[in-house]
């Protein structure tokens, strides 16, 4: 595969580790392409000669990496990230929200009262993801006292980047661009409302995604965005715009909640008792340092609840995989009973 092939994709997020994930396909006779947004059961995908639309199933997920044949999808390149959530309804499944992207925006509005809890939990599906977030609050421009703010978020993550803008004035927006590599794909994630397209536009210096406006009573937003696009960045990188989420479920426990709450696992293992659950036990060194001011009551409560609902999760998938276990052996024995005796 010729290095020189990108064309249109050169703007898309073509890099060295694309090229060696299309060159090990080893499928010369099919086009490389990278998927820009989902419909209900077709995508629209950008190859070297231009955008166009491709049939697949399984649908791939926004900011795949393809390969075409004809108009349609044979192939998902293997992904490097992908930021899931726990799909809306009963199932087990993890909705995929974009994948092979490098940096996750956690966006909130400081126009309305922060939810650090919200903050942690986007923190940890992005952490899963694979690819590594920065907390971007916006609107600064309604707030009074925005930094202040920022500092007092940024005590309460422990080593997450917080990055205050405002779409209004620009604060901000030049640092957000700089956090964004030559060819690295950025996901915008957050509420209804909080800014998402808006940013989104200024990073692109045009009104190219649809803003809309939010409640006056509580700040809510219509959902305005409703599909997920990617778009390229002028300047380079590559953006992708996600309709407001009203919740998002954690799907695994895993790196994200470890990587998220590193300050309660590092004191948990001070505790005295390996199996301290930090209520009342003596000697435990999570329960001292909120005693003493330097972990906030709240953020344990935040890492309890959220591993409980990892654990939880992985016990259910764990569930469905024995009862499709146990399905298969049925069918299995079924199939041998029935099977005609030739000797
Ligand atoms: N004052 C102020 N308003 C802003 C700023 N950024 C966005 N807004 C307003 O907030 C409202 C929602 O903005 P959107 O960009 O549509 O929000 P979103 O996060 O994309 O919302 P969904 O697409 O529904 O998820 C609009 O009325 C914007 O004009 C800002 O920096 N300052
Ligand atoms: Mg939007
Ligand atoms: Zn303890």
């Amino acid at each position: 595969m010729a290095s020189a092939l990108p064309g249109d994709l050169a703007q898309y997020g073509w890099s060295d580790r694309v090229h060696a994930l299309v060159a090990s396909a080893d499928r010369p006779d099919l086009v490389p392409a990278r998927v820009t947004r989902v419909d209900r059961d077709r995508c629209g995908v950008i190859t070297s000669a231009g955008e166009r639309t491709a049939s697949a199933r399984p649908l791939p997920a926004v900011g795949d990496w393809v390969l075409l044949d004809g108009d349609r999808v044979a192939h998902v390149l293997e992904r490097w990230s992908a930021l899931e959530r726990q799909a809306a309804g009963p199932t087990t499944e993890a909705q995929t929200l974009a994948a092979d992207v490098d940096l996750v925006l956690i966006a909130t509005g400081l126009d309305r009262p922060l939810r650090p809890a919200r903050v942690e939990r986007e923190l940890v599906v992005a952490w899963d993801s694979g690819a590594r977030p920065v907390v971007v609050l916006t609107k600064a421009d309604t707030h009074p006292d925005p930094d202040a703010e920022a500092d007092e978020l940024r005590s309460r993550l422990v080593g997450a980047d917080v990055v205050v803008t405002s779409c209004t004035d620009g604060r901000g927006v030049g640092d957000v661009r700089s956090l964004i590599g030559p060819s690295e794909t950025v996901v915008l994630l957050g509420a209804s409302g909080v800014g998402k397209s808006s940013l989104a536009n200024a990073l692109l210096g045009a009104e190219v995604l649809e803003v809309g406006a939010v409640r006056g009573s509580d700040h809510k937003g219509r959902h305005t965005t409703v599909t997920r696009n990617l778009v390229p960045l002028p300047g380079g990188g590559v953006l992708i715009d996600t309709p407001g989420l009203r919740g998002i479920g954690v799907w695994q426990a895993d790196e994200g909640l470890s990587k998220t709450f590193a300050d309660i696992e590092e004191l948990a293992q001070r505790c005295r008792f390996g199996d301290c659950e930090h209520r009342s036990e003596p000697g435990c060194a999570v329960t001292e340092a909120i005693e003493e001011g330097r972990l906030p009551a709240a953020r344990l409560e935040s890492w309890r609840k959220l591993e409980r609902e990892a654990a939880w999760m992985e016990r259910r998938r764990d569930g469905r995989a024995a009862a499709e276990r146990r399905r298969e052996i049925k069918v299995m024995s079924r199939a041998i009973r029935d099977m005609p005796k030739r000797y």
